[in-house]
């Protein structure tokens, strides 16, 4: 045969080879829902987005990403996930903390450090977080994809408070785990635990007084125009989490499965960048939206008596959570002096 020939024959069956391939990949190729809290270009978004990006660059899958309130509140997408009618969810442990109470340790105020860099070191290196949750989120079906902070929470009120005298009668809103309304009923506050839909009217007609978040979502949902008096009180982070149905993982080939651990990965790696200086940002477009707006960063005196009510809000969290519980505690303290050094 002549070269040429050769050339020919050998380009015909790579071609064929090629189709085969294209067409066994195809049959392969799924398409993953995964539905998050948060709104376009909110932190959860940019995550689903770069995980989305991950997976759709290194396999034949596509990710479909539903935003807040396409599938319903949180809770709607967690039990979705559950019942195998989504394979990820981004549910925050501010409403997983309600079917996995160890989800609640990050309710305990001023366990967390302020410092962002040692927030991350926290999350990439903490024990607790990378081994002792999977386990906690396995134990109710969910494969536990990653935990990240999304940024420190700061209250917003009708007005000014700078000490648990000042938040005596007032309902401030809570994510609806048992844990932060002990933290707020601690802070002297009365707490009023709500779906995020219902916050906006809510703070509108007075039915309550304030609520916490961090900033970025306080300018996405534009809270600020309800509830314009931030107060940065310096006792924790919100935290979130990304997840996968568990039987769904379990099935997923051992490819697939690192393709998925790779992406999520990928994505908290791109989500660290993201909120390096986004709540900065995002309280500069606040002032600049209005001039009601004050701000009151908490000194270290004020600061005390709020931090002097964390230790009733942790003895909550170990009625609540029992021997497990309390391991996950001493671990979580463990890693945190770690990152402290
Ligand atoms: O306060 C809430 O309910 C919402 N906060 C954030 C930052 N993300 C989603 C969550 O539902």
């Amino acid at each position: 045969m002549s070269t040429l020939m050769t050339l020919k024959k050998l380009a015909g069956i790579s071609a064929i080879a090629f189709a085969a391939m294209t067409a066994a990949n195809s049959v392969n190729a799924a398409n993953w829902r995964y539905a998050h809290e948060e709104y376009e270009g909110d932190v959860q978004d940019v995550y689903a987005y770069k995980f989305k990006e991950y997976i759709e660059e290194n396999s034949d899958h596509t990710i479909q990403v539903f935003r807040f309130g396409e599938l319903g509140e949180s809770d709607d997408i967690m039990e979705q996930t559950l019942s195998g009618i989504l394979q990820f969810v981004n549910q925050s442990p501010g409403f997983t903390g309600a079917l996995i109470p160890e989800a609640q340790i990050f309710f305990i105020p001023y366990l967390m450090p302020t410092e962002m860099d040692k927030v991350v070191t926290f999350f990439r290196e903490s024990e607790a977080i990378n081994e002792m949750f999977p386990e906690l989120y396995a134990q109710h079906g969910l494969e536990l994809l990653q935990m990240y902070p999304e940024g420190e929470m700061v209250v917003t009120a009708d007005e000014p408070i700078t000490s648990p005298q000042e938040f005596s009668n007032k309902k401030i809103r809570v994510m609806t785990n048992p844990l932060l309304s002990e933290t707020y009923a601690a802070f002297g506050a009365t707490p009023t635990p709500l779906p995020w839909g219902e916050v906006y009217g809510a703070l509108q007609t007075n039915m309550i007084q304030g609520q916490e978040n961090p900033i970025f979502w306080i300018e996405s949902g534009k809270l600020y125009e309800v509830s314009p008096h931030l107060i940065f009180t310096s006792h924790g982070w919100f935290t979130t989490a990304m997840m996968a149905n568990q039987d769904f993982f379990e099935g997923l080939s051992d490819e697939d499965k690192k393709l998925v651990r790779d992406a999520s990965d990928y994505a908290f790696e791109e989500i660290i960048v993201h909120i390096n200086g986004l709540a900065d940002e995002a309280l500069q477009n606040i002032m600049k939206a209005s001039d009601e707006v004050t701000v009151t960063r908490l000194n270290e005196e004020q600061i005390e008596k709020f931090k002097a009510r964390a230790p009733q809000v942790e003895k909550k969290f170990i009625e609540m959570t029992g021997e497990e519980g309390k391991k996950l505690l001493n671990q979580f303290k463990k890693d945190l002096e770690e990152v402290q050094d």
